[in-house]
């Protein structure tokens, strides 16, 4: 198992759309476990392999209270096959917007296809924190980001800041000592 570094904003690589995956053999494990590991390390509930710069459709999560014990979740090529006309607003955060937060309108609950860590299919109805945690990473896959689901205004002005950030790292500037 090894710790895997979060691609942020503005990365072009979050706007690929991800290739399926062929097979369930053991590099696909290996990687769902450096997934695993990085996603607690953050921490996040949630990771899609293209937030460590793998392109591939898979994504983990652990939507479990912080006092239990953990539940990680995996799953490889995962379909959203309904989704439900009642919707639910929730405070969306991604590990690659650091220290952004915005509601976002989903479907409230929704039922998704996927293969499992053993590479067998399965379908799995969702509700809840679960149900938009899972829309958030599937977007992932299709390279789309939370942001996208906000007003035109917000959106750009946080596509602006961070590649602002990202010039002003570029040409040496240290923005928490921005008079050093
Ligand atoms: O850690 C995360 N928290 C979160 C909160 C609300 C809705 C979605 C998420 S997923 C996010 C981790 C992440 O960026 N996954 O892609
Ligand atoms: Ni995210």
């Amino acid at each position: 198992m090894s710790l895997r570094h979060i691609i942020t904003l503005p990365d072009p690589r979050l706007r690929l759309i991800c290739e399926p995956v062929a097979k369930v053999d053991a590099a696909i494990r290996d990687l769902m476990d450096d997934m695993l590991e990085t996603m607690y390390e953050a921490p996040g509930i949630g990771l899609a392999a293209i937030q460590i710069a793998v392109p591939k459709r898979i994504i983990v999560l652990d939507t479990s209270p912080k006092e239990g014990p953990p539940a990680p979740m995996v799953f490889a090529n995962p379909e959203i096959v309904w989704v439900s006309p009642e919707k639910r607003i929730y405070e969306e955060g991604c590990l690659s917007i650091p220290d952004y937060y915005e509601e976002v309108e989903r479907p409230e609950r929704i039922r998704i296809k996927f293969l499992d860590r053993e590479g067998s299919e399965k379908e799995l109805e969702a509700d809840g924190l679960l149900a938009t945690c899972l829309q958030h990473e599937v977007d992932h896959l299709n390279g789309v980001l939370f942001i996208d689901h906000l007003s035109r205004l917000k959106r750009s002005r946080v596509i602006k800041k961070f590649e602002k950030a990202a010039k002003m790292e570029a040409d040496g500037i240290d923005s928490d000592r921005p008079f050093a």
